[in-house]
């Protein structure tokens, strides 16, 4: 990783911007969703004429605001060099496509890290430089760019969100003591930064019993919490309570299978929005739930639930990513993270690879990503 000034003997000259446009998207607010963050660098004869990252959805793309940037500092930027994390847009959205931009900017080339999978863009903005006369090179530092928009690059490419699972457990892997208590297993710090994940999330998601058992406010509480995530509750029978604390303030969505006109009608009335989607066993269809949420423009689910929703999404293959923070006691006999049918081989086995491991305060926090 490189931080403040990058080695630039150990970089090829590509790289070295590239690496700066990936570090500016970092800078992305959370509003930006379900826009993807990126980042943008315009370089001539080795020096930064502009620098940008995606504003906030609805305003400035990055190229937009490295353009801006140059101008602002009476730079031209004809035949310069343009460094993206992500193919420049070709379509009229909530902004203008940012390649005529480009274009009438008069640079000469453009570096992509990666094509923009979106529909409306898929090649056709590099298309449009090229049809300029600009020079185009894509793919550079590609794996980089497509890790800060894993949320985005899931819905527009599967259809679906990157559903993380949190899990806060004892050393042997349980969530709470078999009567139901669960707090606190993870010391304060654990818990802020399960609060900070929550907030990268579009959704923060649970399920039924969970509601019933502790009463979750699924929000964020942080002192810098610029937005709050949708709350969604799996709830099959429609059985949360008009009084339970997920309905304050707000937005929440339920998805149930079979529930009662009456009951939807006064779930409605509490502003709560109510989808209905049912599967052969009579509970809710959670990959067409998911469906539903990725057409919703939801990019990055964070799921908070006991080991019944949280085994049935394993289950069904519709888990990214696990983040667990292990706590280092032993809770005996209590409540697994996850209930999955019993495996009989272990060739069968539900495989990981870990992708990060850090401390955390007391705990360890590890973030584990479902092999593919
Ligand atoms: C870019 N630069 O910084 C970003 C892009 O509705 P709009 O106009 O904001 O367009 C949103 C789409 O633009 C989004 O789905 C994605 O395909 C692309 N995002 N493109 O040229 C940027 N954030
Ligand atoms: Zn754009």
């Amino acid at each position: 990783e490189l931080k403040g000034s990058p080695d630039r003997a150990s970089l090829t000259e590509h790289e070295f911007f590239m690496k700066r446009a990936l570090e500016l998207a970092r800078n992305c607010s959370v509003l930006v969703s379900p826009n993807p963050k990126v980042g943008c660098v315009i370089v001539r004869n080795g020096h930064i004429l502009g620098e940008g990252y995606t504003r906030p959805a609805g305003k400035n793309h990055a190229e937009i605001e490295a353009l801006n940037e140059a101008v602002s500092r009476g730079e031209d930027c004809r035949g310069a060099t343009v460094y993206v994390t992500l193919e420049p847009c070709a379509h009229f959205g909530r902004t203008p496509p940012c390649a005529d931009a480009l274009v009438r900017a008069g640079v000469s080339r453009v570096i992509a890290a990666m094509e923009d999978p979106n529909p409306l863009v898929a090649g056709k903005g590099l298309e449009k430089l090229k049809a300029a006369g600009i020079h185009v090179i894509c793919g550079i530092l590609a794996d980089e760019a497509r890790e800060m928009n894993r949320g985005f690059l899931s819905r527009v490419e599967r259809g679906r969100p990157w559903v993380r699972m949190k899990v806060a457990a004892s050393l042997d892997g349980k969530t709470a003591l078999s009567n139901g208590e669960s707090q606190w297993i993870t010391s304060e710090k654990a818990r802020e930064d399960g609060h900070r994940w929550r907030m990268r999330a579009d959704a923060i998601m649970t399920g039924i019993g969970t509601v019933i058992q502790d009463n979750p406010r699924l929000n964020v509480r942080l002192p810098d919490a610029v937005r709050q995530p949708v709350r969604i509750v799996v709830d099959s029978q429609l059985k949360t309570p008009l009084d339970a604390r997920v309905l304050e303030e707000g937005k929440t969505w339920i998805f149930s299978a079979n529930a009662s006109p009456y009951k939807i009608g006064a779930m409605q009335e509490k502003g709560v929005r109510v989808f209905s989607t049912i599967n052969n066993t009579g509970r809710v269809d959670l990959a067409e739930m998911m469906e539903t949420l990725a057409k919703q423009e939801i990019n990055e689910i964070h799921v908070e639930a006991g080991a019944t929703l949280n085994g049935a999404l394993m289950q069904e293959s519709l888990v990214d990513e696990m983040l667990i923070y292990l706590a280092p006691c032993f809770l005996g006999s209590g409540k697994n993270m996850l209930s999955l049918n019993h495996i009989d081989r272990l060739a069968d086995k539900i495989a990981l690879d870990f992708h990060e491991i850090v401390p955390i305060g007391d705990d360890i926090r590890i973030v584990a990503r479902l092999t593919d």
